[in-house]
């Protein structure tokens, strides 16, 4: 049997001493077990370090390893928005976090799973996820409380909408791209309710899970960030939508106070 093309999107902003590492061993595990076609591609954004010089020599080394370059700190969310216009030359478009928190033998086990799903979603909490090293505790409950707040605001029932690894099928990534607007962290959940109402199917399948040092996240500011980017998503999906335009200056100015990209506009006509 052929295997399916794979694209990994690697989002990364100022990760010059993580990215390496982690692309390396996504690498040499390409070549030593992945059959089929695969591309590495590293979205670096709003990079201050050496980022971008880390990730060419790297290259070098490989030439399935590619690289966008966003000069502007565009996000997580904003990084992947554009890396997954470059869906259409694989079959699967997978992403991961650049710190390597899910290995390459765990991410392919998602890629394993996509037989008859359209998103195949990594979780750190189903039965047979393996934590090496768990978050710290204010993380865990700040994880915890954004689950719930998801739960009650869009019923996915999906256990771990957050963890930074993910297998997308490429025609599930063309119907929904242009409903993706949330450019932080929150950008799972807009990828994920997307998809839902879109009638994809969503499994999700364990991985190997280990917190890493040099986290980008400044937990009280994404967290409030993350927040309010998921009841701007609820509120999308409503009648009211349209009547709340005159609030998108105060929106502009909260997001660049909590110094975030804030959520792009519409593509859709829903603006
Ligand atoms: N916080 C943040 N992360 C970004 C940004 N752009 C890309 N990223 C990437 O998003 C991924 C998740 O960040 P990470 O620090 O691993 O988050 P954590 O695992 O929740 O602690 C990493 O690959 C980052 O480099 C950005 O503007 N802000
Ligand atoms: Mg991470």
């Amino acid at each position: 049997m052929t295997q399916p093309s794979v694209l990994v999107l690697i989002p990364a902003h100022n990760e010059e001493f993580r990215i390496g590492p982690t692309l390396r061993s996504y690498a040499d595990y390409v070549r030593q077990h992945y059959p089929g076609k695969c591309r590495l591609v590293v979205v670096v954004n709003g990079c201050s370090d050496h980022t971008l010089e880390v990730v060419q020599k790297t290259a070098a080394d490989y030439d399935f390893i590619g690289w966008q370059v966003i000069p502007d700190r565009v996000g997580k969310g904003g990084a992947l928005i554009e890396g997954l216009r470059l869906a259409t030359q694989s079959d699967l478009i997978g992403y991961v976090d650049a710190d390597g928190a899910t290995g390459p033998e765990s991410f392919f086990s998602l890629v394993a799973r996509a037989e008859g799903a359209d998103c195949v979603v990594g979780s750190r909490r189903i039965s047979g996820a393996v934590i090496h090293q768990l978050q710290p505790t204010h993380r865990q409950f700040a994880s915890k409380v954004f689950h719930f707040i998801v739960q009650a605001f869009f019923q996915m029932d999906i256990l771990d909408t957050q963890c930074g690894a993910k297998v997308l099928r490429q025609s599930a990534v063309l119907q929904i791209h242009d409903q993706l607007l949330i450019a932080d962290m929150a950008f799972d959940v807009n990828l994920l309710y997307a998809l839902k109402r879109a009638g994809c199917v969503i499994v999700e399948a364990p991985v190997d899970w280990t917190d890493k040092v040099g986290t980008k996240v400044t937990y009280l500011r994404t967290s409030l960030v993350m927040f309010l980017s998921v009841l701007r998503l609820r509120l999308f999906y409503t009648p009211i939508y349209p009547w709340l335009r005159p609030l998108r200056p105060l929106e502009g100015w909260i997001y660049k106070l909590l110094r975030n990209p804030p959520p792009r506009s519409s593509r859709a006509g829903k603006s």
